[in-house]
């Protein structure tokens, strides 16, 4: 049994946080009609007793539904929605923490300031969160990278928890900003948020606002047609967020012939220590729509690795895998299914030397309340390098000219802190890009027209 605390760390983190909790509770309602606390609900969420407050076991009634959850913004205003709305009984109040005056998109007011000031209360929530679940697998930690708050605060979490669980999975899913974004300062502080996250994450599944708002613009959500034009409101880009997060925790929800638990996910990952940031990629992306109900189970799989259907703007079949997981949802996918086009996969993307050139393939049962079938790939690509190579451009023309500098130096940070996040950026991209190259040769070849392995598209058909 494997028990998970979600931590969902300011705007972006707790708007993403709602999403994702309405889709859990809302796929456990349809499925869990008897009233009983499950071995299922048991992964994410605890029963206790209103009163004394203990924990209720497995196969009791419901009595209240407690979601594992600690939430945690520097203004109050998203987190206070969240309390009022219809959510709002799941969680525990002790287990949240606001405060007045946000940290107005600045990393070390978050980091250094509130995370000076909260460390106690925080090391409190994670204790007591921790304390109840014999079997604490995993923390995923919920942030954006451009704001204050989410990135600074966020990052001096993952820090306590690395000092203080050391043995329990840290999984950070972090949004970094698209290239219109309006927090100006959002290069400083998804760059000093990087340096943490590549020391004491476990795993980092990258999103971008690029990529998200890219795939909502293009697709339909839900059935819902989209305004054709930006900017795509948060919400839909949060609801895409949070099935990619609803599908990766399905199996250890619902259970599975081949169940990955989250703390395997590192392990399984990242064949080197700092190379830990995955690109997720969805397919189907459109909301359930009668045409295609009939998409032959071949024809989605291979969507999930297209560049359009990935949610960081980048793509990695042209380029080198370090690592690479499949999950797959679905009544009538059997294993069959998926070992059949992973081995025809295996023709068209390419591993780099040094990874473990294996799959980590993951089958559930339960379709998503959206999907009868679906596919979720996780990617250790060598294609990171690019937005991360954008980033440092973006970062490197700010600081050049020591823009907005002196708000960070005022909160105790020196310029050398700059340079060393700077510094850990830089020796990220070259990692990546020393994968990317063993990719780039397969890609060469494609454009020369040649077919070669890793190369070529197979060749699938809509049904
Ligand atoms: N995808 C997505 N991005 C968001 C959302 N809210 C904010 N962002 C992005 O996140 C960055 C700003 O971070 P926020 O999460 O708003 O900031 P914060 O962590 O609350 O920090 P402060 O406001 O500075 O205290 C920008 O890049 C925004 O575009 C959201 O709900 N979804
Ligand atoms: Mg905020």
């Amino acid at each position: 049994m494997s028990h998970n605390v979600v931590i969902s760390i300011g705007q972006c983190g707790n708007q993403i946080g709602s999403e994702f909790w309405d889709r859990v509770v809302h796929s456990h309602a349809l499925l869990d009609t008897d009233g009983t606390f499950t071995s299922a609900l048991a992964t994410f969420f605890r029963n206790t007793d209103g009163r004394h407050d203990s924990s209720l076991p497995i196969g009791s009634r419901l009595k209240h539904l407690q979601a594992n959850a600690v939430l945690i913004d520097m203004e109050t205003r998203v987190v206070d929605r969240l309390l009022r709305g219809p959510l709002g009984d799941l969680f525990d109040k002790r287990m949240t923490l606001t405060d007045s005056c946000g940290s107005g998109n600045n990393w070390s007011t978050g980091h250094l300031t509130y995370g000076l000031q909260h460390e106690d209360t925080i090391s409190e929530m994670l204790r007591r969160s921790a304390e109840p679940l014999d079997q604490l697998q995993s923390f995923s930690v919920l942030h954006s990278m451009g704001g204050g708050t989410g990135s600074g605060l966020g990052t001096a979490v993952v820090k306590m928890m690395a000092r203080d669980y050391g043995k329990t999975a840290r999984l950070v899913s972090c949004v970094f900003p698209g290239d219109q974004d309006d927090v100006v300062t959002s290069p400083y502080n998804s760059v000093l948020a990087l340096k943490v996250l590549a020391e004491d994450a476990d795993s980092v599944i990258s999103l971008d606002n690029n990529a998200l708002s890219t795939v909502c613009s293009k697709h339909v959500l839900a059935g819902r047609p989209l305004r054709k034009s930006p900017p795509v409101p948060f919400d839909q880009m949060n609801d895409l967020v949070a099935r990619m997060l609803a599908d990766l925790t399905s199996s250890i929800r619902f259970g599975g012939e081949l169940s990955i638990p989250l703390s395997e996910l590192p392990v399984r990952m990242s064949p080197f220590p700092r190379m830990k940031f995955l690109i997720p990629g969805l397919s189907p992306v459109t909301g359930a729509l009668p045409s295609m109900e009939s998409k032959k189970i071949d024809r989605t799989f291979y969507e999930a690795f297209e560049r359009r259907n990935q949610l960081m703007d980048c793509d990695p079949q042209r380029s080198a895998y370090l690592a690479c997981l499949l999950l797959a949802r679905g009544k009538d996918i059997a294993p069959s299914d998926v070992q059949r086009n992973v081995d025809k996969m295996k023709r068209y993307i390419h591993f780099a030397p040094g990874s473990k050139d294996e799959w980590a393939v993951s089958l559930c049962g339960i379709p998503s309340q959206s999907h009868p079938r679906s596919f979720l790939t996780l990617a250790n690509n060598g294609c990171f390098h690019k937005p991360m190579q954008c980033l440092k451009e973006r970062f490197v023309a700010m600081y050049r000219g020591r823009a907005h500098l002196h708000h960070y130096l005022l909160n105790g940070m020196e310029a050398a802190d700059f340079e060393a996040s700077l510094e850990s950026l830089s020796a990220l991209i070259s990692d990546y890009r020393q994968v990317d190259a063993a990719g780039a040769v397969a890609a060469n070849v494609r454009d020369r027209g040649y077919v070669a392995v890793g190369v070529v598209k197979p060749k699938v058909k809509a049904g």
